[in-house]
């Protein structure tokens, strides 16, 4: 097996999260799991990083809605830290489509819609550097003592 690492991985909560007051439910998971909240802010994601940001999907059937959606209202944008952070947050997340999504993981319990499906968090390290980047400043990502320590590495 190859050795653990310590990750930052970039995670969204989309509109219908705020606006279904899902926040503390999603963050207790994370939090469960282990994983450090290093940056987070809630905001309205303009057009464009919006663009930039689901960039790769560009021209397909569901983007203009996808975009509409995540510019729809704030969002909570999150730097979340931790062993191996990007695969276990992606876990949690659960499948992209809502019919495959299982049951226990955040989009499996709560999206109905894989336009709407609550969640976003990066996929690789690549991703996570670049989609961090383009929503955070470095003063805006945090470091700490963390006395779980023990608990999580
Ligand atoms: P993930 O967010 O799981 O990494 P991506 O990057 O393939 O998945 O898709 C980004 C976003 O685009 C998803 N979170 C979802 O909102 C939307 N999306 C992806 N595939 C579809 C699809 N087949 N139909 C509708 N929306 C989709």
């Amino acid at each position: 097996m190859a050795a653990m690492a310590y990750q930052l991985t970039y995670v969204m909560l989309k509109p219908g999260v705020i606006q279904r007051r899902l926040v503390g439910e999603i963050l207790r998971r994370l939090e469960d799991k282990g994983l450090e909240l290093r940056g987070m802010k809630l905001m309205r994601i303009a057009r464009e990083p919006a663009e930039e940001h689901y960039g790769e999907h560009r021209g397909k059937a569901f983007y203009d809605d996808l975009i509409s959606y995540i510019t729809s209202g704030p969002v909570l944008a999150m730097v979340i830290g931790g062993e191996e952070a990007i695969g276990r947050v992606r876990l949690l997340a659960g499948a992209t489509r809502v019919d495959e999504a299982l049951p226990g993981t955040i989009r499996g319990d709560f999206a109905a819609v894989t336009t709407k499906n609550i969640i976003h968090a990066s996929d690789s390290p690549e991703s996570a550097q670049r989609e961090i980047g383009l929503f955070f400043l470095e003063s805006e990502i945090l470091e700490y003592e963390d006395p779980n320590g023990p608990w999580t590495v």
